[in-house]
């Protein structure tokens, strides 16, 4: 067994107030997706994508956290390493975690200069998930579709129970065509029959080449949710749903999951029936920069999903998070004409805020504000537009000042109010409209002092803005 990662290192890290302190993030090195997700007998198990040498993605293992509540976590050993000579020889890559007898991991082992040779293993624990032993025979699958047009992308596997049976979903493309998903069925895990594409997409409008495929009920419907390529390196993260009969899947909506940088979200049913949801939030700093920070990657806070009645999905923070918040600075009912500067200051911050806009009313949320407001970020819904706005103003260097920004559609209905949940720790902004267009966000301020928060408005007020202080977690 590989130990885990030193939890000590965590300390070495203090004084970076870029580093999250409310979201789960190894103690270091480089992390990206969730893998694994499940609760067993009480205990929620995250496993991740994890590089234990070093802060950029390279040497994928599979890391492991376990949590009571899902705000606090627990480091625990490294559940897969790659097998020197095996079909994993070059990376453990992601997949998930189910109950058949054991607990048993599916996942995608990587070989090749390019990682081009991916087959689906399996590893079980006999130990209540602390140690992991691979499938003698693996890889349990490894021939890629002919439809698909391609060898090379064929990863990721997503297994589910139903009544005769399981089944899993391997992401994957069409080559020319767009990303696809492929359905598999089992009754033992290891011997798998291919079935038909799930659903295929579109070059054009939602990826070259689908990632990490998620399928579950929903409701009284089915969701697909999927990571997407889309071409120019920018990856986005769809969803969609529709019904699901006879093994076929028609979708009725598509959607947006994530618009920036939440990336390979992957679900699971917790004991209380809750569809939970975990996405990685990538950086957006160059690999210099995170050798020389020494970490990279952070977990979502995990949400709650649903749908409403026009089947958009609906993403919620646990209610678990609410434990965490302490001093509260509350604002109700004011109108807004301009700025007000709010006496909480950062970095990590709760906040959730009702208002109401005038059909060219506008309102903004400002946070990680210098004193002199010349580096800050800054969160802003126009109601003529429709539109939501995350923009990043900070000093490059030799005081040259960069912008990054991203607007989204957000279109409320004619009498809706604008729900803003803002999760603020270090350089994450998780930023939810109306429960419904999540745009993750990264932020690196140059300046510790740059911690303020505002609010500002025109034709526009505030029903009630709630600013709680969050502490470390690890405390
Ligand atoms: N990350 C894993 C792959 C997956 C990709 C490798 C998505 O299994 O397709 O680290 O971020």
């Amino acid at each position: 067994m590989i130990a885990g990662p030193n939890p000590s290192l965590r300390e070495r890290f203090a004084s970076d107030f870029h580093r999250p302190i409310y979201h789960y993030l190894p103690p270091s090195n480089w992390m990206n997706d969730p893998n694994g997700i499940i609760q067993w007998q009480g205990l929620y198990h995250l496993f991740y994508q994890y590089n234990p040498f070093g802060a950029v993605w390279s040497n994928m293992h599979w890391g492991h956290a376990v949590s009571r509540d899902l705000v606090h976590w627990e480091d625990w050993p490294i559940a897969l390493s790659p097998t020197p000579g095996g079909p994993d020889e070059a990376g453990c890559f992601s997949g998930c975690a189910i109950i058949h007898e054991h607990p048993t991991l599916v996942y995608t082992g990587a070989r090749g200069i390019g990682y081009e040779i991916q087959t689906q293993c399996i590893a079980t624990s006999h130990d209540n998930f602390l140690t992991w032993e691979k499938y003698l025979h693996n890889p349990v699958l490894s021939e890629v579709p002919a439809v698909s047009g391609q060898t090379a992308d064929f990863r990721d596997p997503f297994v589910w129970r139903e009544a005769d049976g399981w089944y899993m979903l391997l992401a994957s493309q069409i080559k020319s065509v767009g990303g696809a998903v492929f359905l598999y069925r089992s009754d033992n895990l290891i011997d798998w029959e291919y079935l038909h594409p799930l659903l295929v997409g579109d070059n054009q409008r939602n990826g070259t080449v689908w990632e990490c495929p998620n399928f579950f009920p929903l409701g009284d419907r089915w969701v697909l949710i999927i990571s997407a390529h889309m071409g120019s390196g920018t990856a986005t993260v769809f969803y969609f749903v529709g019904s699901y009969t006879d093994h076929h899947f028609t979708p009725e909506v598509e959607g947006v999951l994530d618009y920036a940088q939440l990336y390979a979200p992957l679900t699971t049913l917790d004991e209380a029936n809750r569809r939970l949801m975990i996405g990685w939030i990538r950086e957006t700093r160059t690999d210099n920069e995170m050798r020389h920070a020494g970490w990279s990657g952070a977990q979502s806070i995990p949400r709650i999903l649903a749908l409403d009645s026009h089947k958009r999905l609906l993403m919620t923070p646990v209610p678990e998070l609410d434990s965490l918040h302490g001093a509260t600075q509350q604002i109700e009912m004011r109108d807004l004409n301009g700025e007000i500067p709010l006496e909480t200051r950062g970095w990590a911050l709760d906040m959730a805020g009702e208002f109401a806009l005038q059909p060219d009313g506008w309102c903004a949320l400002t946070v990680a504000c210098a004193p002199d407001a010349r580096e800050r970020t800054d969160i802003l819904y126009e109601a003529a537009h429709q539109r939501l706005t995350v923009r990043t103003t900070t000093f490059g260097t030799e005081a040259v000042v960069l912008t990054t920004s991203r607007t989204v559609p957000h279109q409320l209905n004619p009498d809706e109010n604008l729900t803003l949940r803002v999760l603020w720790d270090g350089s994450v902004l998780e930023i939810i409209a109306n429960q419904r267009t999540s745009l993750t966000h990264r932020l690196y301020p140059t300046l510790r002092e740059s911690s303020g928060v505002r609010l500002s408005g025109s034709q526009s007020r505030v029903i009630r803005l709630d600013i709680r202080e969050m502490p470390s977690i690890w405390q």
